[in-house]
């Protein structure tokens, strides 16, 4: 019994940490989970705008194998999930193309526009009104595209560290999509990397704990585009991708297919397993879990350094959850006392500063405190 607990509480602690997407639908007809996606090796995010990884996550130059192209209209409705957030932020969408082939796409360089955004609405970021709505987010696919495939980009920017250059966390997810269009080509597109830049107002929030007003935010990427134009959509020629060999290869034979719960709770004991071993305890401070890390990723362990709950951030409370996803409750205090990964304490925290019997409240940074 008592096991059981602590596993279960670390796995809610780590799962509302970092986030992958994993699942799309369009028009409510879903491939599958992880199915269409270009699941990356772990749910750690970018944090460099300038690298390669910018455009569909790690790996950048290099496209996985064994990703289905998912067929879909202009004007479709698309829905995504991501995991469970408690990082605040917006979440955006672009779409690169057309392309030729979607798979041997690698999405680095020229050709993107956004196409969707949710930032910060009626006091909520978007995570939090993701989280009212089990993780989802609708939005449509523009109309006036050219018929192709293209690469679907969906990004939840997390903010919690925006207070210091390169503290703001990218999760990216990259879908290959087959859009049948009645023609026409969509601007302003942008390049990523190229579009963003460490400093931008977006990204870099260096009050974000004291006094920033988020009502006016808007994401990196610039407007969203308009389609339609003449000039047809070229179709983007795409580089060679440097390799397609079987250890990048992301099939869903190594991904854990199974529902939503069965999942998470079977990705437990890799997670815990990952965290004792072959995370760099020096600058990781919560768990990578992924059910199908392969491999940590030497850029996981040193851009890991803000983690976890920021529950006082200037959202307002996260409404229950209808979906099934295991979910910290706010602040992650049971009673008085923090959980392992909460937050205990930093500038302007009012909460609980007494942690669970066994742990210590240590300063990540000025703004933030955990129980480790
Ligand atoms: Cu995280």
């Amino acid at each position: 019994m008592f096991t059981k607990t602590l596993i279960s509480s670390a796995f809610v602690a780590a799962v509302s940490a970092h986030q992958n997407f994993h699942q799309f639908w369009v028009n409510d007809v879903t491939p599958g989970y992880q199915v269409g996606i270009r699941m990356p090796p772990s749910n750690s995010p970018v944090t460099d705008v300038t690298s390669n990884d910018i455009a569909c996550n790690v790996d950048g130059s290099t496209v996985p194998s064994g990703v289905e192209t998912v067929d879909a209209s202009e004007g479709d409705t698309i829905k995504v999930q991501w995991d469970s957030s408690s990082h605040p932020g917006p979440i955006t969408h672009m779409l690169f193309g057309p392309v030729d082939d979607a798979s041997q796409a690698t999405g680095i360089g020229a050709g993107w526009f956004k196409i969707d955004e949710l930032d910060y609405d009626n006091g909520t970021w978007a995570n939090a009104i993701m989280e009212a709505a089990n993780m989802t987010h609708e939005f449509a696919l523009p109309t006036g595209l050219a018929s192709g495939e293209y690469l679907l980009r969906s990004e939840m920017l997390a903010l919690h560290g925006a207070q210091t250059v390169g503290g703001a966390q990218f999760y990216i997810g990259c879908a290959q999509l087959k859009i049948t269009g009645s023609g026409g080509s969509c601007g302003p597109s942008i390049s990523l990397p190229g579009a963003y830049d460490a400093n931008d107002a977006d990204i870099y929030i260096p009050n974000i704990y004291n006094g920033y007003d988020p009502s006016n935010y808007t994401a990196p990427g610039g407007p969203i585009a308009t389609c339609g134009g003449s000039g047809n959509g070229s179709t983007i020629a795409t580089a060679t991708p440097t390799a397609t060999s079987s250890a990048v290869i992301r099939s869903s034979t190594a991904v854990v297919s199974a529902s939503l719960n069965d999942t998470l709770v079977s990705s437990t004991a890799v997670a815990v397993a990952i965290s004792s071993s072959s995370v760099s305890p020096a600058n990781t401070t919560e768990p990578i879990t992924s059910a199908i890390v392969p491999s940590i990723p030497t850029s996981a362990a040193s851009s890991t350094f803000i983690t976890a709950i920021v529950p006082s951030f200037n959202t307002t409370s996260i409404p229950a959850a209808s979906g099934t996803a295991p979910r910290p409750s706010g602040t992650g205090s049971a009673g008085a006392t923090v959980r392992k990964y909460y937050q205990c304490g930093g500038l302007a925290w009012t909460g609980s500063t007494t942690c669970e019997s066994g742990l210590t409240c240590t300063a990540q940074n000025d703004y933030y405190s955990q129980c480790l």
